[in-house]
């Protein structure tokens, strides 16, 4: 029998539009009543200016979610993209890539896994380069470590210049 809730998944959490923070915590409790899941950790919530994105675009809410699973990496991946649009976000719309959404739901990590597939690419190709994602992921796993990238702290100055403020 496999061990249970035996791999760790981070999960990112982004939202900027409607009230954001409030479908950012409304989400983290749906996927929290996952029975596959166990041992959340949530980081703080965080205001932040886009990256990579039209500047006019409003700002976002970010954090990040760290838990216990049974779930594979695709399975996990799947739920995510089912909670998405069950909060409400409609992909038809989306002119590139980094359109504004209502909720975004990304996996960052997976224990110690690396894969590259059109569903999933782990770890997360721009968690290093992202204040939004590197700040409250080192909040909730200080010591974090990522396949190919080492220690996560280490990427802390090159994003010094991204705007960020906490707001929990
Ligand atoms: N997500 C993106 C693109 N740009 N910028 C911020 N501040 N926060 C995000 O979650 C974000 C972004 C693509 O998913
Ligand atoms: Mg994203
Ligand atoms: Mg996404």
């Amino acid at each position: 029998m496999p061990a249970l809730l035996s791999h760790l998944a981070v999960i990112g959490l982004g939202a900027n539009l409607g009230d954001a923070s409030q479908t950012l915590q409304q989400a983290v409790q749906a996927l929290q009543s996952n029975a596959s899941t166990a041992n959340w950790q949530v980081s703080p919530l965080y205001r932040t200016a886009p990256v990579g994105a039209d500047e006019a675009q409003p700002d976002y809410i970010n954090g990040v979610a760290t838990f216990r699973t049974d779930l594979s990496p695709e399975a996990l991946m799947l739920w995510l993209l089912e909670t998405e649009r069950h909060f409400g976000r409609d992909r038809s719309h989306d002119v590139a890539r980094n359109s504004p959404r209502t909720l975004d739901l990304d996996l960052l990590l997976y224990d110690e896994i690396t894969m590259d597939t059109p569903l999933l690419v782990l770890p997360h190709p721009r968690l290093h380069e992202r204040a939004f994602v590197l700040r409250p992921l080192l909040d909730v796993l200080p010591a974090c470590r990522a396949p190919g990238l080492g220690q996560l702290n280490q990427y802390l100055p090159q994003v010094a210049d991204q705007a960020i403020e906490r707001i929990n």
